[in-house]
């Protein structure tokens, strides 16, 4: 859709030519020259040339930390060919470097680079020959640049989650110096490797006389009958010159404005605006079509085209409604789009690679279908990775994925010095101009955790120990409250800004309950019972969640010899990053499950216990809407294969709680949840109109013998949750036993299922679960197989794998089979139909537990 003129472009207009070929990199102490990719890093460089063991693979990330201690250089040499060479200017653009680096071009140093989130551009007419030009880029070793910087300082700058130790530099975490991604140097679910590298194209763009800087599209007081669309555009002109700025529909051709500019020699701000009627509006996900117009922006200069530019818009109101409480306690923390209040079902999403540059246009398709199909409405891109590329922006906009996003700080403190503060302002400005056009952008927020942090942590008593915490603290201030929400009201003044995720309200030093959002680790990281989720629900929950093990089929890409399926050997605990992780995920297994039979098993129950414990904190912040507007669970994705919060793995691979989430998200939730003696049922409800229905709840043996049905006929309100079954638990198992049973609840408009959901009256352990074998009939079908079930009896979790197909895409995963119903699953595979028969697992939780152990004990 972007309009990108090429080499073999009409003359007048901009041309862009990528600098992406015969580029070779070496170790600067090193002689020997070898192939390099550009995009790329030096890691994946060395990688292609036999250099490096893939860091995924073992234990090999720690025969890696070599890397970041060394500079790197980088060269190519180019043609110009005559068509740019005559332009009257060409700039060099460097779209992002990682992180330090000087480039020279035909020796002269034309840039100096200093961080990863900015684009570096420089004229370099004068500079350019026809023939034979060497672009050269010196990139310095991230350690050997910022480690003076922490040696220099009789006190540290706190950063958590920097493995420092494990890059050889002993506590010393440089991280906080580089503008660069925190996940780089290590995260509880993250490698440590550092990487160099030209991450982002390099272009060569050529023109005359004048070219748009920067279109920015803006649409207010959107609403069902008109849109008001105002066009500003930045324009570099070589003279004084008279235009026109036209505003077509880039499919239809319709002009929507046209005005004649006035430009100046240097830099000119010009605009037009223009009004919708009755636009196509752009919804989130589940809402409605996320529609996208696509406006073509032109410049005319002395009748000729100079500049077009194609800019999709949508048109959309959100806005973040912050009302205080009727007690004046709290207030609320609710999105409203076009003027509905739109509960935010999503996760947090980090960057999907340690290498930034294998990110596949495919890898981004799927990471975002991800979330769509899960039927999320919202992603947190995390202050902890990158300003994701346009392409992933793109994606969110065309999939009605809103959009929280971070300035790239998290969980640590920075210095913020004046030459600081300058690269900082330039990072930020940059990085609003690029994705303000997107309409998936919801908020801005200043940073990930370190308000609370500094005043929760501990971290402002340290400070005040070496005497340097109003120093620190007013470093905090310069850039969270004064230079990153100034940059917002410039540029982007009709989205919200948050300082830091999450924060209260009313008290600056903290985020509670009563307004704002939170961060709830009380479960995982402090021991609390799943049940705590219950108890806890703040107005918007940013952040929770509950790690699990990836399937054996990810494990064996790091883990190939089964000598090493054990969660403790070392392997797999190189691929474990949270230092607790494997005693607490086996203290709540203990707490919850019964125990596991072997490694396989361990891994399949690790992702049903994560699946059973946040799907409690998912429907009890949706029950408690509307007082809670939003759940974002920590984490949608991977960056390597590792045991993490993810919900789908660095294959992309959906665990169990992403299946249980696509669930959990839909229109309509059927949420089923015990109170001291009562059993209730509550549904709530996203569609914006009432839904005639009826409520089914059932108590049934796993035998499948129904004990207690009844029926409710109800009109659930718009946008409501609504409680509509209440019952004494005593009169629901009717004298069976309690763990004997189990609670079956489903809601349909119109004899259609909407949602249905299964409950237990006891903690699952106690559940007296019954062995079972599943019957399974397998029919292919072209590209993949239908697979048939049936059970005699309930089973709980029923969990489809051949360990050898990665690709495999099932319809349906870890769910539960009623007894004597038959459930047909799809799966996408490429394999042959004996392979897929003699591969294909079909196990459920009666399998991968300990023989015996039965469920009274
Ligand atoms: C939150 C996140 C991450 C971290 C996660 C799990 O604090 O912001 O920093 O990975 O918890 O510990």
């Amino acid at each position: 859709m972007i309009l990108a003129a090429t080499f073999m472009a009409e003359a007048r207009q901009v041309a862009r030519a990528p600098l992406s070929d015969g580029w070779r990199f070496r170790q600067v102490r090193g002689v020997n020259w070898y192939p390099a990719a550009v995009p790329g890093v030096v890691h994946t460089d060395l990688m292609a040339n036999g250099l490096l063991e893939d860091p995924f693979v073992g234990m090999n990330e720690r025969a890696a930390q070599w890397v970041d201690k060394e500079d790197w250089e980088y060269v190519t040499s180019f043609d110009v060919p005559p068509a740019v060479y005559e332009r009257e200017n060409i700039r060099l653009v460097f779209e992002g470097v990682d992180t330090y680096a000087d480039v020279y071009l035909n020796s002269q140093k034309v840039v100096v680079a200093k961080n990863m989130f900015r684009t570096w551009q420089v004229e370099v007419k004068r500079l350019l020959k026809p023939e034979g030009n060497e672009l050269r880029v010196y990139l310095h070793s991230p350690v050997k640049i910022d480690l003076p910087k922490c040696l220099a300082l009789d006190f540290a700058y706190p950063a958590v989650n920097d493995q420092s130790e494990n890059g050889g530099l002993l506590n010393r975490k440089i991280s906080v110096f580089a503008r660069k991604a925190g996940y780089h140097y290590g995260w509880d679910w993250g490698p440590r490797l550092v990487t160099s590298g030209i991450w982002r194209p390099v272009v060569l763009e050529a023109w005359d006389g004048a070219r748009f800087e920067d279109v920015h599209v803006s649409p207010g007081g959107v609403t069902a009958a008109s849109a008001r669309v105002s066009v500003t555009a930045e324009v570099s002109s070589g003279r004084a010159a008279q235009g026109v700025l036209t505003v077509a529909d880039a499919e239809s051709g319709t002009v929507y404005a046209e005005e004649p500019v006035r430009l100046e020699a240097g830099t000119n701000t010009v605009s037009a605006g223009f009004t919708l009627k009755n636009p196509r509006l752009w919804w989130p996900n589940g809402l409605g079509e996320p529609h996208l117009y696509t406006f073509a922006v032109s410049l005319k200069v002395d009748g000729a085209v100079a500049d077009t530019r194609a800019v999709r818009s949508g048109m959309r109101d959100v806005r973040l409604v912050r009302e205080k409480d009727a007690d004046g306690k709290g207030a609320s923390f609710t999105f409203e789009v076009n003027g509905h209040p739109v509960f935010m079902k999503g996760a947090n999403y980090i960057p999907n690679d340690s290498f930034l540059t294998r990110v596949t246009a495919a890898r981004y398709r799927d990471v975002v279908a991800r979330a769509r199909d899960a039927n999320m409405n919202m992603l947190r891109v995390w202050g902890g990775g990158i300003y994701e590329d346009d392409l992933f922006y793109d994606l969110c906009d065309e999939s009605g994925i809103l959009i929280w996003q971070d300035f790239m700080f998290a969980c640590s403190l920075y210095p913020a010095d004046a030459l600081m503060m300058e690269n900082i302002r330039q990072e930020a400005v940059q990085n609003v101009k690029r994705l303000r056009n997107h309409p998936c952008i919801a908020l801005w927020c200043g940073n990930n955790e370190m308000n609370d942090a500094y005043h929760g942590w501990g971290w402002k008593k340290y400070l005040e120990g070496k005497g340097v915490a109003e120093m620190v603290k007013a470093e905090y201030d310069a850039v969270f409250l004064g230079l990153l929400p100034e940059v917002v009201r410039q540029y982007d003044p009709s989205r919200p800004y948050r300082s830091s995720s999450p924060i209260s309200d009313f008290n600056p030093e903290g985020s509670d309950t009563e307004s704002g959002d939170m961060h709830f680790w009380q479960v995982w990281h402090a021991e609390k019972p799943f049940t705590m989720y219950e108890e806890v629900i703040p107005r918007f929950m940013s952040e929770y969640g509950f790690q699990s093990f990836p399937e054996l089929a990810t494990v064996k890409r790091y883990a190939p010899d089964e000598k090493d399926w054990d969660i403790q050997s070392d392997v797999m605990l190189a691929h474990q990053r949270h230092p607790r992780g494997n005693q607490l995920i086996r203290i709540y297994m203990k707490q919850n499950y019964r125990e596991a039979k072997d490694f396989r098993s361990f891994l399949y129950m690790s992702q049903l216990l994560q699946a059973d414990g946040i799907r409690i904190a998912q429907e009890a912040h949706r029950r408690a809407m509307p007082r809670c507007m939003g759940t974002l669970y920590w984490q949608h994705n991977d960056c390597w294969p590792v045991a993490s919060w993810s919900s789908s793995d660095y294959y992309g691979r959906w665990k169990a709680q992403h299946y249980f989430t696509r669930k959990l998200y839909q229109e309509v939730l059927v949420s089923p949840y015990r109170t001291e003696d009562a059993l209730r049922v509550q549904v709530v409800s996203d569609r914006l109109t009432p839904i005639e229905g009826t409520l089914t709840v059932r108590l049934m043996t796993f035998g499948g013998a129904v004990v207690f049905e009844r029926r409710v006929a109800a009109t659930v309100p718009a946008n409501a949750s609504v409680a509509l079954f209440d019952e004494a638990v005593e009169t629901v198992v009717a004298g069976h036993a309690p763990n004997a049973v189990f609670v079956s609840a489903a809601f349909e408009e119109k004899g259609r299922v909407l949602n249905d959901s299964v409950y237990f009256l006891v903690p699952l352990k106690e559940v007296a679960l019954p062995r079972t074998v599943i019957e399974r009939t397998v029919t292919p079908f072209k590209g993949g197989f239908s697979v048939a079930l049936k059970s005699p009896v309930f089973a709980r979790g029923v969990y489809l794998s051949t360990d050898e197909g990665l690709d495999d895409v099932y319809s349906d995963n870890y769910f539960d089979l009623l007894p004597g119903r038959a459930v047909v699953v799809t799966v996408r595979s490429a394999m042959a139909a004996d392979e897929f028969n003699k591969a294909l697992r079909v196990v459920s939780m009666c399998d991968a537990v300990v023989e015996g152990a039965s469920a009274a004990e």
